[in-house]
């Protein structure tokens, strides 16, 4: 008996294919939904079938004109059969989860995560009024900066578990209140570590992110403090499979501070630009930015990684965009395993609160600031300090 596994979108296509291969005798050995990689919502349908050798050329025969009347007979069997199964496959289809009723179900989950931000609104204020009118004060604060709610519970609840300091302490109940905020907040969130590359061995660090976060703009900051200021050895290798002419910027870019410089259009060429440069300590992966919703770039980048494992993915964000359009791509992306955020255009609101909330709630390392357009002077290392100084306006730009 010969087995196969067929694998489509729907049942309906895999019993399709299952006919086409091995005609009308075939036999369902099994079925089952498979998870596909990197697409958390989509599945396809496996199904395995087995067929009698020589199935086909039997159908061959029967072409010929050597039909016997059992086979004409068992041929009708057959087809009510496949008919009945189906029919089957219609029914369970039909009780599968239609992309409307996931568009209904996103609807919903949108709605509740509303009404619960609500609900922990209104909690938060009821417990910032057992707070010490200090604390209360400084929760205040840092809900007009923009620091999330989840976030400022948890802080009110360490904050009001404080002793409430003394009349004769040293520092006023403002400043202690300040300071024991500013000493939580340091603690929820960390710094990526330097992009270092092992002596002989070769580094490679691909920005992704949403379109328009300025991952071309810091890619060429970044390659040209590494290869100026630290006299590293660079590659930059743009990835762009849909715009031909994006790669353009950041050629004449490389040509001018002297980098290595490849462009590939596909994601399988990284592999061979990576070995004919190993020479290059350090390779920048530029690649395009697409709609958050087009999920379809995940398989790409999914693709680079198995080009070249020891890659890492550093997500572009911009601080201009809205939080929940942060939220949503450090959701797609995370699938890659995002090793830190770099955040952009800080420098048109100075605004760090989206900085802190991200990177204290996915528990991902900053990285980078790209604090204005200038190349290669408008990039600063992150550093814990000074989001929370930026927060509490205690330093000014
Ligand atoms: N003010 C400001 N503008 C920036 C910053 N970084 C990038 N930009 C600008 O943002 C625009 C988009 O930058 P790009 O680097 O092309 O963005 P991208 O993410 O590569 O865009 P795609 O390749 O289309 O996805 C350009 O006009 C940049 O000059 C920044 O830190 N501050
Ligand atoms: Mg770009």
């Amino acid at each position: 008996m010969q087995i196969k596994t067929f694998e489509a979108v729907s049942f309906k296509d895999a019993v399709k294919a299952v006919k086409l291969e091995f005609g009308n005798d075939a036999v369902i050995l099994s079925t089952r939904e498979k998870p596909v990689e990197g697409r958390p919502n989509v599945k396809t349908v496996e199904v395995t079938a087995g067929a009698a050798n020589g199935i086909r050329n039997l159908a061959g025969a029967s072409s010929s004109g050597n039909q016997g009347a059992s086979s004409a007979v068992n041929q009708v069997r057959l087809d009510a059969a496949f008919e009945r199964m189906e029919k089957k496959i219609e029914g369970l289809e039909s009780r599968l989860p239609s992309s409307r009723r996931i568009e209904n179900l996103e609807g919903s989950v949108h709605d509740l995560k509303l009404l619960l931000l609500e609900v922990l609104r209104e909690g938060n204020s009821g417990a910032e009024q057992s707070l010490h009118p200090a604390a209360a004060e400084v929760i205040r604060m840092l809900r007009h900066t923009g620091i999330e709610e989840t976030l400022l519970s948890k802080l009110s609840s360490t904050i009001g578990k404080l002793p409430v300091p003394k009349a004769e302490a040293q520092s006023t109940p403002e400043t202690y209140y300040r300071d024991q905020s500013i000493r939580w907040m340091l603690k929820q969130i960390s710094i990526s570590p330097r992009w270092e590359t092992l002596s002989g061995g070769q580094s490679v660090h691909c920005l992704v992110g949403p379109p328009g976060s300025g991952k071309s703009t810091l890619l060429c900051k970044l390659a040209a403090q590494f290869s100026q200021r630290e006299k590293r050895k660079v590659l930059i290798v743009s990835y762009d499979a849909v715009r031909l002419a994006a790669s353009e910027q950041l050629r004449v870019y490389a040509k001018v501070l002297d980098i290595r410089f490849a462009a590939i259009q596909e994601a399988a060429d990284l592999h061979e630009v990576l070995q004919k440069n190993s020479d290059c300590g350090l390779a920048l992966v530029d690649t395009t930015g697409r709609p958050v919703k087009q999920v379809q770039i995940l398989e790409d980048l999914q693709i680079l990684k198995s080009q070249s494992p020891g890659i890492e993915f550093h997500l572009v964000l911009s601080a201009a965009e809205k939080a929940s359009v942060l939220d949503s791509a450090v959701r797609m992306y995370s699938n890659l395993g995002v090793r830190s955020l770099a955040f952009n255009k800080l420098d048109e609101s100075w605004q760090f609160s989206d900085a802190f909330n991200i990177a204290a709630k996915w528990s991902v390392p900053l990285s980078f600031f790209g604090t204005g357009p200038e190349i290669p002077e408008d990039v600063e290392r992150a550093s814990r300090e000074r989001v929370i100084e930026q927060i509490f306006g205690l330093s000014r730009s």
